[in-house]
Order: structure tokens, then sequence, then C-alpha cells
């Protein structure tokens, strides 16, 4: 029987059940590869040296979580070779079972975009930007993916050194150009930050920014919502609440922070917060659902980086299946008639209560491993990668991705 009385207990285990059966997130082929910060980068023997190496890990996580079918690649770490590049990722779709997810286009490590990409005051520099883009939408549309996934670094460091006017109009060109080319069932989608590596201005700071110039792009541009993107005490839920409520929300970068932008496990910190984001998905029908893509952006420093994949997976399920257990008609009821602490509890229950054992039941009778970080652990795959890709990595330190 379940906390709330008798006969929830089959009630509970559906609504779980019901939730795991259609909750799918993405890994990034990233996470899996040696990262640091600026201060030094500590390389782990096993970590992804190659796009194979990368599927491969990925393919490894959705087999031990049975939630993450597909792999978000960065062109320029992923396919250096552009268009050229697709075939082989075909093939190592195929070899190991997992597909290509949404499409990064990289503008922030080229020299040239030191003063913007997509807002830069130079028409060249900014034709670069969009010829990248357009690759992107390209490369998206050959491997079948849905998403390009559009982060912009530009911004400016000092104040009156640049217009921020002038920048927003040559984004709306350069997007609108992008949003053009986008074929039937692509879309783009604008992720916000309010700093780094800018630290006067950023040109797309902001969901009220990303928002606008999606709007302005086209019925094709939705706004993505990465949860290490914001300022400490912003209302994540809520800013969630309002793109569902306006129909534009694209979906997620999930990652955890203390301080800023940490890329850390999913709910390593706030795992509340990430309850309450769900809660808000689950309140709005399926239909409406169905548009928002879950990715994962992280980088794991200091954690091995197969375990925190795993780790952010399972939590993610957990999570979301506290958030699928809110009573969501009683607790209109008591929001209705300000039945404030009642409301609250009964909200708060459903994230107090123990999920695992249910999640457990549902990864045995999907035919996935009961305690998926223990399986990896026993797979032996950690130290197999660590034995052949350790070489690799003690000679490799310089690359980010
Ligand atoms: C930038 O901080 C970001 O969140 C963007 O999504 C990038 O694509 C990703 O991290 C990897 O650097
Ligand atoms: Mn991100």
């Amino acid at each position: 029987m379940g906390i709330n009385g008798a006969g929830t207990a089959e009630r509970d285990a559906q609504r779980v059940w019901d939730a795991l059966d259609g909750f799918r997130i993405e890994v990034p082929s990233w996470g899996f590869a040696n990262t640091g910060t600026r201060f030094g980068k500590f390389v782990q023997a096993g970590a992804a040296t190659t796009i194979e190496e990368k599927f491969s890990d990925a393919a490894q996580v959705n087999a031990l979580t049975g939630a993450s079918p597909t792999v978000a690649l960065h062109v320029l770490w992923d396919l250096p070779g552009g268009k050229a590049d697709v075939p082989a990722i075909q093939g190592l779709e195929k070899k190991y079972g997992v597909k290509s997810g949404s499409i990064n286009p990289n503008l922030f490590q080229d020299a040239e975009y030191k003063y913007g990409s997509i807002a830069n005051p130079s028409a060249e520099i900014r034709g670069n930007a969009l010829a990248h883009l357009l690759d992107s939408v390209e490369i998206g549309r050959a491997l079948g993916s849905k998403d390009v996934s559009l982060w912009i670094a530009d911004g400016s460091n000092y104040p009156g050194t640049q217009s921020i006017r002038k920048r927003i109009g040559w984004m709306e060109e350069v997007l609108g150009a992008m949003h053009a080319a986008l074929g039937d069932g692509q879309r783009m989608l604008v992720e916000y930050k309010p700093f780094e590596p800018a630290f006067y201005h950023t040109d797309i700071a902001d969901w009220g920014m990303a928002l606008e110039l999606a709007r302005r792009c086209g019925p094709k541009a939705k706004v993505l919502v990465d949860t290490g993107h914001h300022y400490q005490g912003t209302n994540i839920e809520q800013i969630v609440a309002w793109l569902l409520h306006v129909g534009q929300l694209g979906g997620f970068h999930f990652n955890d922070r203390k301080y800023a932008d940490d890329d850390l496990t999913l709910g390593s910190i706030d795992p509340y917060q990430v309850f309450r984001i769900f809660h808000e998905i689950l309140s709005v029908s399926a239909e409406e659902r169905s548009g928002v893509a879950f990715m994962i952006d992280q980088s794991h420093n200091l954690k091995g980086k197969m375990e925190a994949m795993v780790q952010t997976v399972a939590t993610a399920q957990e999570l979301y299946a506290k958030a699928a257990l809110v009573d969501r008609v009683r607790l209109a009821e008591l929001q209705q008639a300000c039945r404030l602490v009642e409301a609250e509890e009964c909200f708060r229950s459903a994230f107090w209560q123990d999920v695992r054992p249910l999640v457990q039941q549902w990864r045995v009778a999907r035919g996935l491993p009961a305690d998926p970080l223990k399986a990896l652990t026993e797979s032996g795959y950690v130290e197999k990668i660590s034995r052949e890709r350790g070489s690799k990595n003690a000679s490799s330190v310089s690359s980010y991705a």
C-alpha cells in the first residue's frame, strides 16, 4: 500500500511504469571525453578519444538504463570533416545501436570568433558563422536528426565596446537565414546563458532574448533551457511553465550546479529543483510534452565519466518517477481552495516517496539491470576501456573534446 492510503500502491506503480516507459534523455558525446577547468585538465584513462569510443560509451549507458538511445554530437569535435563525416557516423549508429541526436554547431572556438560569430561586426565573419550553421542543418538532415542546438557564446567584456542593438539585428539576420534552411521535421533550439565566456554582456543572455529571437525566426525555432545557465535563485520551473504555456519550450540541457555553470551530475546539489521542473512538464498533455527534448550537458571532471553518466540517467529516471507520483487532481483542488500547507504537503509527499523499489521493478520487467551502476561495475567495461585507451589518453592532454 502507498503512503497516501488504500489502493494507491497499484496506482503509484502504474504511474511510475508509464512515466519510465516514455522517458528518454540524450547523452552528450563530450561527456565521455577528457575535459577540465581553465586551470587544468585531469586525464582519465578510460575517457573517449574518438567518435567511435563515444558511441561505444553511449551505447553502454543505454544498455544499462534503457533511456538514452541517442547521443548529441558537437560538429567541430565529432565531425571535424563536416558533411563528409556523415557516412562514418551512420556506420557507428549501426554498429553500436544508438542514433545521432541533436547536432551542436560550434561557433565559439575558432580564433575568428574572438569578437563574436553571428553577432560579429564583420559581415564576412557572420557569413562564415552562417555557413557553419547551414552545414550543421545539412548534417542534421542527412543523419535524420531533429534538432540543431545552438549555443552562441558571443558577447563583450566591457561597457561601451560593442553596440548591443546592432548585434541584435545581426543575430536576427543570421538566425533567420538558418531557419529558412531547415527541412520538414527539423528544428533549431536557441540556448541562452548569462555569462561566460563574456563577462559584461552576452548577446543571448536569458530566456526572454532566446524566446524573442526564436519567435522572430519562425515556427521551427524553440528555446533550450540549460539548467546551469541562470543566476543564483532563478526560479527555473517558472520559466519552464511560461515556455510551455506559449508553446516555445524546445528542450533541456540538464546538469546541476552549486555556483555557476558547473556541469555537475543531475540532482547532485538540488534534486528538488529537477523534480519541480519535471512536475511542470508532467502537468501538460502528452502531446505538448512530446516536443520537449531532454538532453544532458555535463562534463565530468573528477568523477569517472561512465559512472557519472549512468548516475545522471538513473537519477533523472528516479526524479521523473517521483514527479509522476504527484496527485495532480488533489493538488489542483487544494490550490484552488488556497489550502496552502496541504497543497505543499501533497506536492512534497511525492518528492519524499522512495521510488527506488518501483523503478527497480520496472528495470527488471524491461530486461534491464536492477541497479545500473552496480551492473556497470560488474561488467568490467570501465576497466576494459581504461586498458584499451590508457596509453592514448596519457599522451593526449590538449584537446577539449
Ligand atoms: C555552454 O556552456 C554549453 O552549455 C553549450 O550547450 C555547449 O554546446 C556545451 O556547453 C558544451 O560546451
Ligand atoms: Mn548547454
